[in-house]
């Protein structure tokens, strides 16, 4: 798992064989999307008789997606997107007809057996339904108890059925939300707004290059935090140098890959911040260097400032608990918004917005993430 922010590769089998099966699978699948998590594969469609009982003929897909949530979690999600969709449970051990039915096969390589939870599935063997979309998806798969390969396991099953591939595709929701039209986005934000995890959300889901600020190795910071006056300069100029460094180095080399990059700072940040913490004379001094330097820096094509609240950045900045941060005043931090909102005004540029995220928790809340993420994409 990514140390950064973990999350989950789960693979899940879909049938459906009640109602308008397509529709069904489709529904589930944009669920899925809306409240689980990114979809990074859907099989091809197959139409399979009904294994194990008398039924009608199913269409069963699988799909691969990642996830920040909890297994238990996702079990917990996957059972209520059933239920909207129409599943009714019985008590009956035996297999009924179903307009949906979603059952996690694979989690990463994990071996679960709790309660309510079994993976991998101890049915997917025995199910050629299961085992050729999950081949689909991903020939390299091993099975974490017996190591098997998706290959060995359908060439040793005993399921006869016989399946057919439909010429039909599910659509992947994904689709609507597309960060290729950008080279290149800087997400800013005041001290705690909750940048660095955003820009690394979106960077996971999208395969985009990442370009996080170094602020932990600049050693003027916490002596900034104790002694402001004395330490403003040398932070100042420190953080220029090292912003400009990175930023030249990594996004021009980037561009050769033509790969979308996104960071979660722009270089205007040193002169904002040097305004409001360096005194006039120094400033004076500051712009001038910036200036040469700014030249050389890449500027990004899509600029987003979240905006958020002064009493919930100093909740978030106490919540992550960096020791040097804990001294940060409101007024400081009212000082950098407006600071960053004036820098905004003057630039008169269209590729540049403001993303209120004082209702929203797009860490916690998927639904939250979408948005901003439709805010961002301007979708
Ligand atoms: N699901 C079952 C039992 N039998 N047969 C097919 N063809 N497809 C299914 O998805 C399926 C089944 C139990 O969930
Ligand atoms: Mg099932
Ligand atoms: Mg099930």
């Amino acid at each position: 798992m990514d140390p950064l922010q973990p999350h989950y590769n789960v693979y899940f089998s879909l049938g459906s064989n009640m109602g308008n099966r397509f529709e069904n699978l489709q529904n589930a699948i944009n669920l899925l999307f809306e409240e689980v998590g990114s979809i990074l594969k859907i099989s091809a469609l197959y139409e399979t008789p009904a294994v194990g009982f008398q039924g009608d003929p199913f269409l069963n897909c699988a799909v691969w997606l990642q996830t920040d949530l909890k297994p238990s979690k996702t079990l917990k999600i996957i059972l209520e997107i059933e239920k909207k969709l129409g599943r009714k449970r019985n008590n009956s051990k035996n297999y009924t007809s179903r307009p949906i039915d979603i059952d996690i096969i694979f989690i990463d390589n994990l071996i679960i057996a709790s309660e309510k939870l079994t993976v991998p599935h101890p049915e997917m063997e025995k199910r050629k339904f299961v085992l050729q979309p999950l081949l689909d998806l991903n020939s390299e798969l091993i099975h974490p108890l017996s190591k098997k390969n998706i290959l060995e396991l359908l060439a040793e099953t005993n399921d006869q059925s016989v399946l057919h591939k439909q010429s039909k595709w599910l659509s992947n929701p994904m689709k609507d939300y597309t960060i290729s039209q950008f080279n290149y986005i800087a997400i800013e934000g005041n001290i705690g707004a909750g940048k660095t995890s955003l820009v690394t959300k979106i960077a996971n889901d999208f395969n985009a290059k990442l370009i996080l600020e170094r602020f932990k190795d600049n050693p003027f910071l916490p002596k900034f935090y104790e002694d402001a006056a004395r330490y403003a300069f040398p932070l100042e100029m420190s953080f220029l140098a090292d912003r400009y460094q990175q930023l030249v180095d990594d996004i021009t080399q980037f561009d050769l890959f033509k790969e979308s990059v996104i960071a979660d700072y722009d270089v205007n940040k040193s002169l904002i911040f040097a305004g409001i913490t360096l005194p006039e004379e120094e400033f004076a001094l500051y712009k001038k260097l910036f200036q040469v330097m700014h030249k050389e820096v890449p500027k990004p094509d899509l600029y987003i400032y979240l905006y958020q609240n002064t009493d919930r950045l100093l909740e978030n900045i106490k919540k992550r608990g960096r020791k040097y941060e804990q001294s940060i005043q409101a007024s400081y931090l009212q000082k950098l918004n407006t600071g960053y909102l004036e820098f905004i005004k003057n630039q008169h540029s269209e590729n540049m917005k403001i993303i209120d995220v004082s209702e929203m928790d797009f860490i916690k809340n998927r639904a939250d993430y979408l948005r901003v993420l439709k805010e961002i994409l301007g979708s």
